[in-house]
């Protein structure tokens, strides 16, 4: 069943890169939208270097989310084919009204009629074929197929990057991601080995190192640095110095005692050998990539992606360790504050600023954690002026339970002439800031709903 599923999904691809490849014969620039985070900048990045490659142009445009307004807009401008990355399956008719072709690469949850034709606009998304958009590929993997047939295989590393922006490599790596791996795995495009998988291992000291580690969470040391250092000293451990300066005894006691924590922190690592060192570990490019688009400095993760090794790169390993620091404040938040528990949610709020691009991740990390309740899925409320903007996140245990925040936030919204849906595991929403208490309640009836089903 699956193979079949990933048949059908390369088959549509394929016709996708035809569609592709005459575009960019006849020499028409190709417009691509994508979206802001990291998953989205590698799709966009993926599908870029192959139009390049083909000696095709581009014009990128790099959004927080794709409003219908954006779409009706489009039908002003005269390209000939418009190509949406990691977003576009919630409109697919509107899409498909353009007076140009289109291609959408998208992984999220597919709006209206599935099995509908459009003469125009072929839609490449794995939830078309049954597959799991939030397991088996990201946007950046359904572009990779896209590109696919026109021999692109140096991109799968780049491609894998956005799968784990979109965390769908923290457990096994499978589906078309896996398929991806193979791929640039066989090609000497990456490179797989072994290792203890702590961030910023050759950059900072130990202790910091490690609290900077969040892939895994690792409880009372992510986020805690005041925790680690204890940690490390009531092992005898040294703390100050970096990773590769302790002793060999010193490394293998501090991997029993982490493997100890979590079993996750000695993993596979990816790593793409021909890349600059900072990119090179694919973790650790998904993560620049993510904090370019959390600095809404997208021109700099787009222009890392397409190659700019210099000043690009530089600012995005600014923007990362930045958002590091505010990661760990963050963690500090929500230690202190806690989530407010309704019967089968929790909310936690904020109206700071430099922590609401966060709140997602805060969320997860508390969750795993847990800092924060792991029994009820995390709503994260933001206010900007008289909105709310919401990130839901839960875990696969939740999941498993019959938990979709995708489709508990959009139907909530709804409610309130809001937007709002995404994934089981991981959905955002905005709706007016007056209504919050009753979207609120209404998140908390749904999930209880598809709980106890
Ligand atoms: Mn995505």
């Amino acid at each position: 069943m699956t193979q079949e599923a990933q048949h059908y999904l390369l088959n549509r691809a394929e016709e996708a890169c035809s569609i592709l490849k005459e575009h960019i014969k006849k020499d028409h620039v190709v417009r691509v939208i994508s979206h802001n985070d990291s998953d989205g900048l590698s799709a966009a990045g993926v599908m870029c270097n192959a139009i390049s490659k083909q000696g095709g142009k581009f014009h990128v445009t790099i959004v927080p989310r794709l409003k219908e307004e954006f779409v009706r807009k489009l039908r002003n401008e005269r390209y000939k084919l418009f190509v949406f990355c990691d977003m576009g399956s919630a409109y697919p008719d509107l899409i498909g009204k353009l007076k140009a072709d289109s291609i959408i690469a998208d992984h999220h949850q597919v709006l209206g009629d599935q099995d509908k034709e459009y003469e125009n606009l072929i839609h490449v998304n794995p939830h078309l074929f049954g597959m799991d958009g939030t397991r088996d590929v990201s946007a950046s993997g359904v572009s990779y197929l896209t590109v696919r047939g026109m021999d692109n295989v140096e991109l799968t590393g780049l491609a894998l990057a956005g799968a784990y922006g979109d965390m769908q490599c923290s457990e096994e790596i499978i589906g078309v991601n896996k398929m991806m791996l193979d791929e640039g795995l066989n090609a000497g495009v990456i490179e797989e080995h072994e290792d203890l998988k702590i961030t910023y291992k050759k950059e900072e000291p130990l202790y910091k190192a490690l609290s900077y580690t969040f892939n895994p969470a690792l409880k009372g040391i992510s986020g805690d640095p005041e925790g680690t250092k204890a940690f490390l000293e009531e092992r005898g451990l040294s703390y100050g110095i970096k990773f590769d300066d302790l002793a060999e005894e010193e490394k293998d006691l501090l991997k029993e005692e982490l493997i100890k924590i979590t079993p996750k922190i000695f993993d596979k690592v990816y790593s793409i050998p021909r890349e600059t060192p900072a990119l090179r570990n694919i973790e650790d490019y998904s993560r620049i990539l993510d904090a370019c688009g959390k600095n809404k400095k997208y021109g700099v993760g787009l222009s890392i992606c397409i190659g700019e090794r210099e000043n690009a790169l530089e600012e995005g390993i600014t923007f990362a360790k930045k958002y590091r620091d505010n990661l760990v404040k963050g963690i500090d938040w929500i230690k202190k504050e806690g989530s407010v528990q309704l019967d089968n949610i929790q909310y936690i709020y904020t109206e700071d600023k430099a922590r609401k691009s966060l709140m997602g991740t805060i969320s997860s990390i508390g969750l795993e954690l847990e800092i924060l309740n792991p029994n009820k899925p995390v709503i994260a409320i933001s206010k900007m002026d008289n909105i709310i903007k919401i990130s839901g996140r839960t875990s696969m245990d939740l999941i498993r339970k019959g938990v979709n925040l995708g489709y508990a936030l959009g139907e909530a919204a709804k409610s309130f002439n809001g937007a709002g849906g995404g994934h089981n595991i991981a959905a955002g929403a905005v709706v007016p800031f007056k209504d919050m208490d009753n979207f609120t309640d209404i998140v908390d009836e749904i999930v209880g709903t598809q709980i106890r089903q």
